[in-house]
């Protein structure tokens, strides 16, 4: 096996630049809450890449259902001759996502496709043109979904021109603005979509329930469902980006449930219901969800589940592509739901939020450069700053990340000013290896001056 340092030289030579890597290890094997690389070393994983692998890496279902899978067919496309577990899986996600109403599902292959399906399947059903979006959010790479994410450097710098009839208003972002209330933060964007779109163009408000790549940022209690109900009395529709939160990564299926949306899963049996504890609030629910990520254990598969109406308002043929819903992906996604499930791994990332916030809100009181802690369940984050401001600091964030990585736990920084360090281990890491991995990042915020 070669080394890191050759296949490195190699990929070098070979792959675009374009393409980056948070490390320059290469990976031999991984599972469990750890990767390890060519070299022999172990990485303790906090990024599931990028919250992915919640179930953990070839999780053991997952390999299971694949492998049978594989030798059974590989492909035939849903659109020329169908198969059962595409239609199981969107029974489940139908079941799963938050409302209690009649839903349907169409399956492709990332995000980022996910997302441009719904922006289709909303313009088709509303018969408008306008997408509203919000300061921070990211929705994807492709032409759409760049213009729908809000930071040029490194997503958007000079691929332009961009999709049109996107509109971009201020989220509620509590750390930066100077803490309004939910239904402050949503009156100050829905003022602006009333002057400067007109309620009666907007096909679909999409909003992360916790903003993924922008920060992390878990808007304040009741944004969410004052934009919904703007919807509700505007018809448009309230589109919840889904992708990087769902799948028991926050502690729940989905994360709008913390915000009082109808959990679809309550109902069944297997599943706590996240608000136990909280004050029950008016439930609502968004039309339209879109899923990828940590659906399928780590295979490619995003999805749209929404309203049964509006789903089936676009036209038979209207919805497709080659490999959405690929019949390996689907295996893979009955798996890792049934392991979510068998494990209760909604449980285990509020367990992992209780040991984890603690120990962050703690380094938080010692070292002033962390200005903000955030986060639910499995989806924690620190954003650091000039001491005493909200002034962002991202070399310092950058240099944090970087000493974890040299003692061996591979973290990420996100957000808009890039100084967001920010926590995805698997939802199946064990106590030990959570623990080694908080001492690490304690001694990492030691190291850094
Ligand atoms: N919507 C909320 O988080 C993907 C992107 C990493 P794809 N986030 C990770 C990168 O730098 O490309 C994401 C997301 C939310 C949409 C997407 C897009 O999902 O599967 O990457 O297309």
């Amino acid at each position: 096996m070669p080394t890191s340092e050759e296949i490195h030289k190699r990929r070098t030579a070979a792959v675009a630049r374009g393409v980056g890597s948070v490390i320059s290890s290469y990976v031999d094997h991984a599972g469990g809450g750890t990767l390890t690389d060519v070299d022999g070393r172990e990485w303790i994983d906090f990024a599931s890449g990028i919250a992915v692998t919640s179930v953990g890496n070839s999780a053991p279902r997952v390999v299971e259902a694949v492998r049978e899978q594989v030798a059974r067919f590989t492909h035939t496309c849903f659109m020329v001759a169908p198969y059962e577990s595409y239609v199981a899986v969107a029974e489940t996600l139908n079941a799963l996502t938050p409302g209690g109403f009649d839903k349907r599902t169409a399956l492709f292959n990332s995000g980022a496709e996910a997302v441009e399906n719904a922006v289709k399947i909303a313009r088709h059903a509303t018969g408008r043109p306008a997408i509203v979006v919000f300061d921070h959010a990211y929705h994807g790479r492709t032409n759409l979904t760049m213009a729908m994410t809000a930071k040029n450097m490194p997503y958007k710098h000079r691929f332009g021109p961009f999709a049109g009839e996107i509109y971009r208003v201020p989220m509620s972002y509590p750390f930066r603005d100077g803490g309004l209330s939910g239904a402050e933060a949503a009156a100050r964007a829905l003022d602006q979509v009333d002057k400067q779109v007109g309620a009666a163009n907007v096909a679909a408000v999409i909003a992360e329930p916790i903003q993924g790549e922008g920060g992390f940022v878990v808007p304040a209690d009741g944004f969410l469902p004052a934009l919904a109900a703007w919807c509700r009395d505007a018809g448009a529709l309230f589109v919840a980006d889904e992708i990087q939160t769902g799948f028991c990564r926050t502690g729940s299926w989905f994360a709008c449930e913390w915000e009082g949306a109808v959990s679809g899963a309550a109902a069944r049996a297997h599943v706590a219901d996240p608000r136990r504890g909280h004050a029950r609030r008016e439930e609502w629910a968004p039309d339209l969800v879109t899923i990828a990520k940590g659906i399928a254990g780590g295979l490619p598969l995003g999805g749209v589940t929404g309203r049964a109406e509006i789903m089936d308002a676009v036209h038979p043929g209207g919805l497709g592509g080659t490999y959405g819903g690929n019949p390996l992906a689907c295996a893979a996604a009955l798996a890792a739901i049934e392991t979510m499930r068998e494990l209760d791994l909604a449980a285990a990332a509020r367990r992992i939020e209780s040991v984890t916030m603690p120990r962050l809100r703690a380094l938080a009181e010692r070292d002033p450069r962390i200005g903000d802690v955030r986060g639910r369940g499995a989806m924690l984050a620190v954003e650091i700053v000039a001491p005493g401001t909200i002034i962002p600091d991202a070399a310092t964030a950058g240099a944090v990340s970087a000493a974890c990585h040299r003692s061996g736990l591979l973290t990420l920084t996100c957000g808009t000013y890039g100084n967001v360090l920010r926590f995805l281990p698997p939802l199946v890491i064990g106590d030990t290896t959570l623990a080694r991995a908080l001492e690490i990042l304690d001694g990492a915020f030691d190291t850094t001056t």
